[in-house]
């Protein structure tokens, strides 16, 4: 039986200092070793540090990763991308050149046997009030059609030196981690799922709960994590160059 891989937070792009520099390339060597060994890959959200489309133009910053992406989907692994909180904005170019499908919040897979809750993970948290008022800010179309009107080179500029500002932030995720499993074994109890899976909090387990199986994908800026799923059964993995 093929695997079904799990990837996200790689925050491709990223100033952040401790950001490891060939992850790009490992990146780009894990998405072409999973040719004739995966069924399918999810993008669990993060990929990029930001990501904003434009009507002519894409970064090009990251065009191997998506002519890996393309590839894959071309030797016929099914891809689906869940936006995150930094590539929130994902636009139509993944959905139409690489073919991959887009959510834009959770979703449910039936994979393996097992019934899977799939989702960023970002406002899982509910003591996050500040996060949840800055998100409708940007998620406003009107903020949208403002950052359209900047070049592009600038836009990306501002964006990745925000996103650096915001990096302490992220590395206070293990403080928050209780409040985020109360939150996911209440989906699972609700729900009946036998998985949720999530990124976001950069933490990487799989966690056996009295609700099911509590998965967190990691993070691909300095250990390279993802999940494999084989046989209804979720491993951590570290990418070895
Ligand atoms: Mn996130």
């Amino acid at each position: 039986m093929k695997s079904a891989f799990f990837v996200s937070d790689l925050h491709l792009g990223s100033l952040y200092k401790n950001a490891k520099p060939d992850r790009n390339v490992a990146f780009e060597a894990f998405l072409r070793s999973l040719t004739g060994r995966a069924s399918h890959l999810f993008l669990l959200g993060d990929v990029f540090e930001f990501w904003m489309e434009h009507r002519y133009y894409i970064p090009k910053d990251h065009f191997g990763v998506l002519s890996a992406l393309l590839e894959l989907r071309r030797s016929g692994v099914e891809i689906h991308y869940v936006c995150g909180n930094h590539d929130f904005n994902l636009g139509t170019f993944f959905r139409d050149q690489i073919g991959a499908e887009i959510h834009d919040g959770s979703f449910h897979m039936e994979l393996q046997g097992k019934r899977l809750l799939l989702l960023h993970g970002d406002g899982l948290n509910p003591d996050d009030k500040a996060y949840r008022f800055v998100r409708r800010i940007l998620h406003h179309p009107l903020s949208n059609w403002l950052y359209k009107l900047l070049h592009p080179d600038l836009g990306m500029k501002i964006a990745l030196s925000v996103g650096k500002l915001s990096r302490d932030h992220n590395e206070n995720i293990p403080r928050y981690l209780p409040r985020y499993e109360v939150a996911a074994r209440e989906l699972l109890r609700k729900g009946g799922e036998d998985i949720l899976m999530h990124g976001h909090i950069h933490a990487g387990f799989v966690k056996h709960v009295p609700e099911g199986v509590y998965v967190n994908t990691g993070e691909w800026l300095e250990k390279l994590q993802y999940v494999e799923m084989t046989n209804g059964e979720c491993f951590l993995r570290t990418y070895a160059m």
